[in-house]
């Protein structure tokens, strides 16, 4: 078969899911030639499989509202794939969810959690539930309703769900308590706990530490650093806050913020007590940046407009899928940007991404940058089966680790030429050889 009757195929089988198929694509593009060089994988039919989940469920999540009237919701669990390991990915709560979104991001979670080097398959789940303007009551049951479907899905050994967009601590813990009531049992189940109900140190802020690790490590490789780099981030939820605290560790200074309204720049640097404002502003069931420009006279507020115009050396997309397309890689490459890497989940159009390919800056897709979240859960997890916790050094020095570990798989499977290497095509091939070597030792399942 070839390769585009093979997307052909996928497409016809998958319609109106427009995110997942450009997922699939991203993957199969890069690991063609791999695929038809390996009968063993072709004789398996590994990708065919791999494509189509392990399990959908799909369920209604009905609650009451504080006006005692029934609301409805849509809850979802993709149970990707379980070849190396328990089904493990984040729970997205967003008006935007569909079965194409949770589809694309458990197809990505297969190959980041295999890079992770820890064994674990690709899940994600979640809800078109939105969290804004409702009472933390109606959230509270909200997450009570959900778990009392999703709960006799997953298991410490089976499925493992933790947080993505809307769902923060808070959620996680109105839906463990609910899981630990139905089942009367107290066990690693979801990942993201507080930390004194079997959490782990440091997985708040890991997926943003984990980037700028990661982005470190691009760096290094052509003899640079973040040291005195401009750093446009957006977003201002979870993962771009754990970013830009650990850029202002390494000496960069953070110019950016973005929300849904746009985005606000600081040429003085996000650092201190405005890292602080922006946890509160987060916080503040308030989806927009613009208060911060009130707040600190040095920034300007661009409404409707994307961080990616303005000339800085590193740009961290954190927001959401699809949020720098080619006109604003277009602009980064004028404005001499060196390196991008992904907080986000596909955050950069394919068509920005042809534009860092071509112009050869360093690219790393979300994939490989952003694994620290999920690898600090695979952390918290190896924590609760051994019912112990590990200290914030600890949990930090094997982050830091696991970060430097992909960094290098991607060198190794994706070096191009001597002083260039392809991230999307190394991170791609490592962890697809990982997981069809696993399909097909386990055989027809
Ligand atoms: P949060 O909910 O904490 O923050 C999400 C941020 O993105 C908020 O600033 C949010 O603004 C903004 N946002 C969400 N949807 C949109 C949209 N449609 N348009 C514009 N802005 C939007 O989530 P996280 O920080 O956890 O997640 C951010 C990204 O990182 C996602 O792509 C997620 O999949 C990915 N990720 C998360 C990991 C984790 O451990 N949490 C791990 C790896 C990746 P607002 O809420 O105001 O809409
Ligand atoms: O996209 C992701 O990797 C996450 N949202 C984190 C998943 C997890 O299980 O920690």
């Amino acid at each position: 078969m070839t390769k585009r009757a093979f997307m052909e195929d996928v497409a016809a089988r998958n319609p109106n899911q427009p995110e997942f198929l450009q997922a699939v694509l991203e993957v199969v593009n890069s690991i063609w030639d791999i695929y038809e060089q390996n009968p063993i994988f072709q004789d398996a039919n590994v990708l065919e499989r791999l494509v189509e989940p392990d399990r959908v469920i799909m369920f209604r999540v009905p609650w009451v509202n504080d006006a005692g009237e029934v609301k409805v919701n849509r809850g979802f669990r993709i149970e990707f794939n379980g070849a190396i390991g328990p089904y493990k990915g984040g729970l997205r709560f967003h008006s935007s969810v569909n079965l194409s979104i949770l589809k694309f991001l458990g197809f990505e979670q297969i190959f980041k959690n295999a890079l992770t080097t820890l064994p674990m398959g690709g899940g994600k789940g979640g809800s078109d539930f939105n969290f804004r303007g409702r009472s933390d009551g109606e959230v509270m049951r909200f997450c009570q309703s959900f778990m009392t479907e999703l709960y006799r899905h997953i298991g410490s050994r089976t499925d493992v769900p933790a947080g993505d967009i809307g769902v923060g601590a808070r959620e996680i813990g109105y839906l463990f308590g609910q899981y630990r009531r139905i089942k009367n049992e107290f066990t690693g189940v979801l990942t993201g706990k507080g930390i004194n109900w079997g959490g782990s140190l440091v997985r708040p802020e890991a997926t943003g530490y984990g980037v700028v690790y990661f982005a470190d490590e691009m760096l290094k490789n052509i003899g640079e650093s973040f040291e005195g780099k401009r750093v446009a981030v957006s977003g201002f939820g979870n993962v771009a806050w754990g970013a830009v605290t650990k850029v202002n560790e390494l000496g960069g200074k953070v110019v950016t913020l973005s929300g849904p309204d746009g985005y606000i720049y600081d040429p003085d640097g996000i650092c201190n007590d405005k890292i602080q404002y922006m946890l509160m502003l987060r916080s503040s069931n308030n989806d927009i940046v613009e208060p911060y420009a009130k707040e600190f006279p040095s920034s300007t507020f661009y409404p409707g407009k994307r961080p990616w115009e303005q000339p800085v050396d590193v740009a961290l997309p954190c927001a959401t899928q699809n949020e720098l397309n080619k006109e604003d890689a277009e602009m980064l490459v004028k404005n001499s940007c060196i390196c991008v890497a992904e907080g986000a989940n596909m955050p950069c159009t394919p068509e920005a991404v042809e534009v860092f390919e071509k112009a050869k800056l360093l690219y790393a897709p979300g994939k490989a940058a952003n694994a620290g979240g999920v690898a600090t859960s695979g952390l918290e997890m190896t924590q609760n089966y051994m019912g112990l916790s590990w200290t914030r050094e600890k949990v930090d020095a094997e982050l830091h680790q696991i970060m430097v570990r992909i960094h290098e798989q991607c060198v190794e499977h994706g070096r191009v030429q001597e002083n260039y290497v392809d991230y999307v095509k190394g991170a791609n091939i490592a962890a697809f050889l990982k997981v069809a070597r696993a399909i097909v030792e386990q055989g027809i399942v």
